[in-house]
């Protein structure tokens, strides 16, 4: 049993184009006082086979499977992974959210929503399915990652500003919030999902899709600091993905982020 942890998850196969976003979670890691304690096992890239609609499928369920194993056997109380693709969310939301009985709240503050299904994803990517997944539909391999799925009264979309239409009618007729960043607020144990894409491209543009009009560092990391000091809710996670910044000085970028969300790591 510990109290914190953090998991470096280079998963790149949810997006699938090139491990670079395996590489810039390597970099980010470097921001943080600690060395991650838990790295999960990814393989460099190669070409991946598709099964029923998603890229990579069979290898992704393994490495979520092998860090579920992880947590069940460190129980931490709290955690930051440091993630290639978004997809890698899985693990650590489905796990936290199941400690906590489903009452995890969920920041998704990404410019996508990733609520597709392998039936509506354009690309057949997970990354753009993830969401979905811990909502509780999606590839049943996936699914069954997510025995507590998150209620989608705790689901809050921030930042998001690239919808495919698939997701904007889901969005619509299921209600799903979308917040501005500066009123996110809520009670209880809380995960804060981080896809750097989220920001701006001139505050930060290494990653695989830059979507303009996005959100500012200075925010993002004020709005963890909030979070963390608010007394009526308990950040539990944080995530960071889709980093594509090898170099230290384009990662640094983002340190705000890093330093907020290193708090959790105490
Ligand atoms: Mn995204």
């Amino acid at each position: 049993m510990v109290d914190q942890v953090l998991i470096l998850n280079p998963q790149w196969q949810g997006w699938g184009v090139s491990d670079s976003i395996a590489n810039g979670a390597r970099e980010l890691a470097h921001g943080f006082n600690s060395t991650p304690a838990l790295e999960v096992p990814v393989p460099d890239y190669h070409d991946l086979v598709t099964s029923d609609g998603v890229i990579g499928l069979d290898e992704q369920v393994a490495q979520i499977k092998w860090l579920l194993d992880q947590l069940d056997h460190e129980k931490p109380k709290a955690l930051v992974q440091i993630a290639g693709d978004c997809g890698a969310q899985l693990g650590p939301v489905s796990w936290l959210n199941q400690q906590h009985g489903g009452r995890l709240n969920l920041i998704w503050v990404d410019a996508h929503a990733d609520l597709n299904t392998p039936a509506s994803s354009p690309s057949a990517t997970f990354h753009g399915m993830v969401l979905r997944t811990l909502l509780g539909e999606g590839h049943p391999a996936l699914t069954a990652l997510v025995p507590t799925p998150i209620d989608p009264a705790l689901v809050q979309l921030v930042g998001v500003r690239s919808l495919d239409d698939a997701e904007r009618e889901y969005i619509s007729t299921t209600n799903q919030r979308t917040v501005p960043i500066a009123d996110v607020a809520a009670s209880g144990p809380v995960y804060v999902h981080i896809d750097l894409d989220s920001l701006d491209p001139a505050e930060f543009g290494h990653v695989p899709f830059r979507e303009p009009d996005g959100l500012l560092v200075a925010d993002v990391a004020d709005m963890l600091h909030r979070l963390i000091d608010d007394p009526k809710c308990e950040v539990i996670g944080v995530g960071l993905t889709e980093s594509t910044a090898v170099e230290r000085s384009h990662a640094a970028k983002v340190d705000p982020i890093v330093r907020a969300a290193d708090r959790l790591l105490g």
